[in-house]
Order: C-alpha cells, then structure tokens, then sequence
C-alpha cells in the first residue's frame, strides 16, 4: 500500500527533515504534496524519489484529500486547521509537531518505540517536544528495567530548537563575534555565540520555563506516570548546531546494575550505546548529529541514590529524533497498525 503525504511547512527546518526521512526510510508515497503560505505557493521543492514538486497554496480540502499530513507549523496554525483536516471519515491522519495538542487529554503524544499503541486511537497525534523525545529513549528501557521513582534532567540544547533562524543567528553571531563586530540577538534572548543562556521559552509562576515543564508534563503522559511523578529539568541553551544533550539523573525502585543497564540500553531500538571512557567514547552533540539514534554514554550509579540510582549523558539530533523522524516513525507505525489507510483515488 501507498499512500498521498502532505507536508505544511516543508521549507522550515523540521519540514526539510520530514521530506528527507520519508525518502531515505523509504516510506510508501504514491504522492507527496508540500503545502504553503502565499509566499511560498508556485515555488519548487526539489526531492530525490518525487521529482520537483510544486508548493501549492495551503488549502484545508485540498490537505484533506492527502491520506496523512505531517504540520510543521506553528501551534496557532495547527490550532486553527488540523482538527478540521481529520474530521469525518473522509479526513486524512494528521502527525502535528507544535505543542497545540500535546497536553489534551484524548490526543495521543507518542513516541513511536514507547507508546506507538495509542496512535489507533485518534487519527491526530502530537509529537513530543525535542528534549522529551530525546531523554525518553534512554529513559523508557530503565524504567522498564528497574521501575523509575524521579527523574532530574539537565539538558544543553542547541540552536536548531528554534529552527533555521537560530541555527543561522549562532553561525552569523559567531563570525562577528570572531570578527570583533557587535553580535546581535534577534530570536534568542542574549547573543548565544560564546555564551549559554539558562532560559529556554517563557518563565512559569513556579520559576520553571515552559520547556522545563513541557519535560514534566510529556514524560508523564507519554510513559503513563502518574501526574505528580517527580520530574524536574533545567534547560539551557548552548552555542551548538542541531543536537540536543542532556545529563539524566534518575532514582529507581529496584537495585540497579551499571553493566546490565548498558546491555539493555544497547539492546533499545533507537539507541546507540556509546560508553567506553577509557578510549574517550562518549556521547556528543557532532557525533548525534544527523544520526537517526540518540547516544546514551557516562552511565554510572548515582552518587545521591547509590544502589537505587543512575546517572547518565544523552545526545541527540534535535531535528531528528526530536522531530521529524519521530513523526516519520508515527506514520510508519499507523501504516502497519492499519489506522493509516491509503483513500480509495478518484
Ligand atoms: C528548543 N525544545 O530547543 C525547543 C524546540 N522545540 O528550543
């Protein structure tokens, strides 16, 4: 079976990526049809397996003609059309990468490898935010393990988190920087060249960002913990391209042992064991890039939990993992679930 793919956004950072993973993973696509705002309509998109494909101005009846359709938009444009898209029979699967959906209660948030199940039972997902996406791989197998009882992250997040802009303000900002010219900071809060910056979204009334809550909330919902399980991030951004890092701390309800740990962590579909400290493997934000698997390295029993705790170091691409593949592997566990069916063509 083949299916008619739409992607919104497909200029952007994670659309590209979106394009990129259904050709490499070579996804059934009888078409591709790439939607647009009025700037970007008429324009070409060149691929590898479609040809030249013409971006066509978004169009709601149009979208809903496609059988699946990957948003890679903002939340107020998903908030505003993807319930429409898969309304009635005759509507098409929608896999949203905002956060619009990803806390109502009946929209499934997945992660393919973790809670692939839910996506039969709503025709719209949501994909997780980056961080998350890209913690819970590591995270999920040791809680499967030995029963997780808190979780403490402290991630050193790159550029690409806030798309093409971000990644091109650290490249622009670091060669004036080398230059001796004055940086500029438009989308990040203070020029990210030679610094970090300790604010990821906006802040909370608890003093948390929203991206640190957003790591709370969708750990929680995607690995179906109760609502006050205790999770806390620190997110920090960094002067990195496009992978995600994260230092995981988490106390357990049984003993845990390091090397049954790594074993297991190998053994994980979407994880890469790099943890060999004597030859300096590690995992790091240049060699996660542009890999489809997150490395988990550094793992050793936590110095606060003893026994009943792990520390460990999580690198993934955040376009990757954290986005565009986790939305192509929704769609390919739908096509071999059944709840994604190619419409019978005109
Ligand atoms: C960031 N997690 O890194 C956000 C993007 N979704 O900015």
């Amino acid at each position: 079976m083949s299916y008619t793919v739409g992607i919104v956004g497909a200029t952007g950072a994670v659309g590209k990526e979106i394009k990129d993973c259904l050709e490499k993973r070579n996804f059934p696509v009888s078409q591709l049809r790439i939607f647009g705002s009025a700037r970007s309509a008429g324009t070409t998109v060149q691929t590898e397996k479609y040809g030249s494909v013409t971006v066509e101005l978004f169009d709601r009846a149009a979208a809903r003609e496609c059988d699946v359709v990957f948003l890679a938009v903002s939340g107020d444009f998903a908030l505003e059309h993807a319930k429409a898209l898969v309304e009635g029979d005759d509507g098409c699967v929608v896999i949203d990468n905002s956060s619009a959906f990803r806390y109502e209660k009946d929209i499934p948030l997945v992660v393919p490898e973790i809670n692939g199940a839910e996506t039969k039972k709503c025709k719209l997902i949501a994909n997780p935010n980056c961080t998350t996406a890209i913690g819970l791989m590591a995270i999920w197998p040791l809680h499967q393990l030995y029963g997780l009882k808190k979780i403490i992250m402290s991630t050193y997040q790159a550029s690409s988190g806030a798309g093409q802009e971000g990644m091109d303000e650290l490249q622009q900002g670091t060669q004036k920087w080398l230059q001796g010219d004055k940086v500029e900071n438009k989308i990040f809060a203070h020029p990210l060249p030679f610094n970090v910056i300790p604010q990821i979204d906006k802040f909370m009334d608890n003093g948390y960002t929203k991206e640190e809550m957003k790591v709370a909330w969708e750990s929680r919902k995607i690995c179906s913990l109760p609502d006050d399980f205790p999770v806390s991030c620190s997110a920090v951004r960094i002067p990195t391209i496009r992978a995600h890092s994260e230092v995981i701390i988490v106390e357990t309800e049984k003993p845990v042992n390091v090397e049954e740990a790594r074993r297991v962590l190998a053994e994980s579909p979407g994880v890469k064991l790099v943890d060999d400290p004597s030859q300096l493997q590690y995992p790091m934000p240049l060699t996660a890039t542009g890999q489809y698997d997150i490395e988990v390295g550094r793992i050793r029993k936590s110095l606060i939990f003893g026994d009943y705790g792990l520390e460990f170091f999580v690198c993934g691409d955040q376009l990757l993992r954290g986005a565009a593949l986790n939305a192509v592997l929704v769609a390919e566990e739908m096509a071999n679930n059944g709840s994604l069916k190619a419409k019978a063509k005109a």
